[in-house]
């Protein structure tokens, strides 16, 4: 039975545009200038983005696409389930996610839940997530050589082809989880050579080697600019691994902690679930 005293608020169109304007700008006048960003929304984006949020860190992450999850959506070869290894539970465990435990330390996840869960923590820790932006370049200082912040542009000009100047965003840390392609460092890799580079891309595929190697391999590569995920294998010519995300989680809530111990110190030593400095 619809109910027809059902009274809908009314609104004028002036009203809605002027809101999302002047709500936007204030969240861009913070975003200007910020602790740390993160760049692409994919496992390892969001993991990182929630726990330098979660350090108190002010944290923005900007991705590409007008939707969350990088390659965690598609499953395995759109079967909607991805494999997690331990310790990574221990991340699914802190947004709620529910896992079914196949063997020992070994979990199957719905992919939707994985990205739905791991967004809503990521925005509840209170990471700033950006949709629709590309990261088109780095700023860069010299003395020491170091990367201070990114340049950013609409996807949508992006795709238009059209000439558009793009802004820049200054910060402490940038975070290149932009997935196989390692867009960020790709950049660096060309416009910065001396900061010696190079990405050579990842090696074909060998799931449990891949996944101790990215977290291995998740660093700080030069001054400021970190990396994590899939990223990680482009520059250090790993193989690949495939729709088992425990590495990708496990690199993410890392970086987080590389750059919350390198701009808050010892005090916040243990900002995940996981101890990198005894664990793994
Ligand atoms: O590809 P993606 O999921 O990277 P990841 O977090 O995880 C890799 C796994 O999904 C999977 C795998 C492991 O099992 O092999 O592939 O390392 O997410 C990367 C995100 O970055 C966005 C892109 O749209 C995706 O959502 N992205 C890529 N380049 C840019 C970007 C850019 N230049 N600016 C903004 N976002």
């Amino acid at each position: 039975m619809v109910n027809v005293s059902l009274k809908i608020r009314e609104i004028e169109e002036e009203v809605i545009t002027r809101v999302i304007i002047q709500k936007t700008m204030e969240d861009w006048l913070k975003i200007a200038e910020t602790d740390v960003v993160v760049v692409g929304a994919g496992p390892a984006g969001l993991t990182a983005a929630m726990y330098t949020a979660k350090s108190g860190l002010k944290t923005v992450l900007f991705e590409r696409r007008l939707s969350f999850g990088g390659g965690l959506g598609g499953g395995g070869m759109q079967f909607h389930k991805i494999v997690v290894e331990s310790p990574a539970e221990k991340i699914l465990e802190d947004v709620g996610c529910r896992m079914e435990k196949i063997e020992d330390r070994l979990f199957v996840v719905d992919a939707a839940e994985v990205v739905a869960k791991l967004a809503s923590g990521a925005i509840n820790a209170g990471a700033k997530i950006i949709l629709g932006v590309t990261v088109d370049d780095v700023i860069y200082r010299d003395d020491p050589l170091r990367v201070v912040g990114v340049v950013i542009q609409w996807s949508s000009v992006m795709m238009a082809g059209i000439h558009v100047d793009p802004l820049a965003i200054k910060s402490k840390a940038v975070v290149d989880c932009t997935g196989h392609d390692a867009e960020v460092l790709s950049v660096v890799s060309r416009k910065i050579p001396e900061l010696n580079i190079p990405v050579l891309g990842e090696k074909s595929m060998w799931s449990s080697k891949a996944e101790k190697l990215i977290i291995e391999g998740t660093r700080e590569v030069c001054p400021g600019l970190f990396v994590a995920g899939m990223a990680v294998a482009a520059i250090d010519q790993n193989p690949r691994m495939g729709p088992i995300f425990g590495g990708m989680l496990l690199s993410g809530a890392k970086v987080a902690q590389l750059i919350a111990n390198k701009l808050l110190g010892e005090k916040v030593r243990e900002i995940t679930p996981i101890n990198f400095f005894k664990e793994l």
